[in-house]
């Protein structure tokens, strides 16, 4: 049974409600027009594809990606001998689902330190929601039942501090801090020493923004790395880049500075409600192959999901399947 016809049943509707509700804009805008597009062609011809691809690349999946999806329909629709262009509408979700897998199974949970204390290190350029991140995901952790410290490492931008500590009082989680303009290090050691002190299952890292020159940023990344893996082996257990879903390309060509310049093992990938991009998450997985582990559906405490492609596919098509 295909994606189409699994998100038929009402159950797995419902678990996906905040995929749906969440992505709205991108379903609005760009793959909303899939209906109106649908609504012209009784057959499949050249032109329905022509006009797919440019919904496809008006969601931002990125033109290399697209070009690829097509081809890759037109192979099914060929081998599958399908001429009518309703019959199209369940390969393209399923085809979808296929491209984002590429036969892999991905790993998007968080890695767990078994031993003790789980290190997770944020990067990525200002703004694009680290430090709400940071919170939302102390939020789900807690939920989940673990005890989790946040450390302030972003001592560099005026306030960052302050944020992180209103966030944290809301959340129930301490925060460890520094003095503004401190070594973001020494302040992820004195959290490690905290969380291992007190017993915490988790800590999370945030660090500051900044777009500075590759190698300073290099630097600055591996101080802190050197600095967590001294004290407990094998961590950071995960460090995460965190991509605003609302810059798009652009944001992804900022984002290759930290995958350059760091280890990064997955993709937080924000505000995917604020934007009609929502294409984004095929053109990471193209570009990148690294796993997307979290996504952002909004700016409360619970708009944090753990990254799951059915449930995305859903977001997407939600329209179209709810309708057959
Ligand atoms: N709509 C929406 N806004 C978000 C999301 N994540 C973060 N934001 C907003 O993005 C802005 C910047 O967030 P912040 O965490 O300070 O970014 P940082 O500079 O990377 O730490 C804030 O106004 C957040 O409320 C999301 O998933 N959806
Ligand atoms: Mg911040």
């Amino acid at each position: 049974m295909g994606l189409f016809d699994i998100f038929k049943s009402k159950a797995k509707k419902d678990d996906a409600k905040k995929y749906r509700i969440g992505m709205e804009n991108t379903r609005k805008s760009a793959f909303g027009r899939l209906a109106a597009v649908f609504s012209g062609y009784n057959e499949i011809t050249e032109d329905l594809f022509d006009e797919l691809e440019e919904i496809f690349v008006m969601a931002d999946m990125g033109v290399d990606t697209v070009v690829n999806f097509i081809d890759e329909l037109k192979k099914d629709v060929r081998t599958k001998q399908i001429s009518s262009a309703l019959d199209l509408q369940p390969i393209i979700v399923d085809k979808m689902f296929d491209i984002y897998l590429k036969g892999e199974i991905l790993n998007t949970n968080l890695n767990v330190n078994k031993d003790g204390l789980s290190v997770y290190l944020f990067v990525g350029v200002n703004g694009v929601g680290k430090t709400t991140t940071i919170a939302k995901v102390a939020h789900k952790l807690k939920k989940e039942g673990k005890s989790v410290l946040i450390a302030a490492g972003d001592t560099f931008r005026a306030g960052a501090t302050e944020q992180l500590e209103v966030w944290g009082k809301r959340v129930g989680c301490n925060v460890v801090t520094g003095e503004a303009g401190s070594d973001p290090s020494s302040v992820i050691f004195e959290g490690i020493k905290k969380a291992k002190a007190d017993g915490y299952d988790v800590l999370l890292c945030d660090t500051a923004g900044r777009l500075q020159t590759k190698i300073n940023l290099m630097k600055e990344l591996e101080k802190i790395k050197r600095v967590i893996s001294r004290e407990v082996p094998n961590a950071p257990q995960d460090t995460l880049l965190v991509i605003d879903a609302t810059t798009g390309q652009n944001g992804l060509n900022q984002a290759r500075a930290f995958i350059e310049a760091t280890d990064v093992s997955g993709v937080v990938l924000t505000k995917l409600d604020g934007t009609a991009k929502g294409g984004i998450v095929l053109a990471i997985r193209d570009k990148y192959n690294i796993p997307i582990k979290f996504v952002g559906l909004g700016e409360k405490l619970d708009d944090l999901e753990y990254f799951d492609i059915e449930k995305y596919v859903y977001g997407l098509f939600a329209d179209m399947i709810d309708e057959v």
